[in-house]
């Protein structure tokens, strides 16, 4: 399968510098051997689907977890859809965080993106005190449970410990891997057989230099970029290194 290298730019770059970042990276991008997806703020996407070189997909940082209607400020599937994204992020844990996002609201949007033909990239992961009790694995198969509730198997799953988030401290490729072999076991259970073509990535403080030996995990198949997807310079490197 091939790797998926989701960039997620989190509240960052208007939509001028979405568009530079774009040409620049039509400019130098060669052939990688991964899938490139940028993961934008909403109001930049119409400048990235014009300016993105082609092969080189994008989707939404968040989605509604309804259709339409009086729901201020929300952006749904079908508005991403129409300008051209592929995927939405949902269940991110700064969403959950700070938007008190549950489970059930994570499957919700995942479930909205999938009925308008978008593919989900569903967050999970446990916080620093979980890892330090040991409960890491439980925890995240849990939630992993809560947010896939009703959800089909056009998805991808992002797990993202948040010790590591934009924190500098890196999960080991050994600690990215136990995650990504449990989610695996998960998703088999779930899905039976279609499991297989579901990809599992890692996120959290992955950068050109640690990319490679993170995703050459057998069960990890690519990796959602957070601080390290904003220079393209960066990106070219990751991309080489996959
Ligand atoms: C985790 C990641 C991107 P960073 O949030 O989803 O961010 O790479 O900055 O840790």
């Amino acid at each position: 399968m091939k790797n998926l290298l989701a960039l997620n730019w989190k509240m960052n770059k208007t939509p001028t510098e979405a568009r530079a970042w774009a040409q620049e990276l039509g400019e130098k991008l060669e052939a990688g051997q991964a899938e490139l997806a940028v993961m934008a703020p909403a109001i930049t996407l119409s400048a990235l689907a014009a300016n993105l070189p082609t092969g080189v997909g994008f989707g939404g940082q968040d989605v509604s977890a309804h259709e339409s209607g009086a729901y201020t400020g929300e952006i749904s599937a079908a508005m991403l859809k129409d300008v051209g994204a592929t995927y939405a992020v949902v269940g991110h844990s700064e969403r959950r965080d700070y938007h008190g996002e549950t489970d059930a609201v994570v499957a919700a949007k995942a479930r909205q993106a999938q009925a308008n033909g978008l593919i989900p990239i569903v967050c999970v992961g446990e916080k620093l005190d979980v890892r330090e009790a040991g409960e890491h694995v439980p925890f995240t198969l849990a939630q992993l449970a809560g947010s896939l509730e009703g959800v089909g198997t056009d998805v991808v799953v992002a797990y993202e410990p948040v010790w590591a988030i934009g924190t500098g401290k890196t999960a080991t490729a050994d600690d990215a891997e136990e995650l990504a072999a449990a989610i695996r076991r998960a998703l088999q259970e779930r899905y039976g057989d279609a499991a297989a073509g579901i990809r599992v990535l890692y996120g959290g403080s992955v950068k050109p230099d640690n990319i490679a030996s993170i995703c050459a995990k057998p069960n990890v198949n690519g990796a959602l970029v957070g601080g390290a997807s904003l220079k393209v310079a960066d990106v070219l490197g990751m991309n080489d290194a996959l």
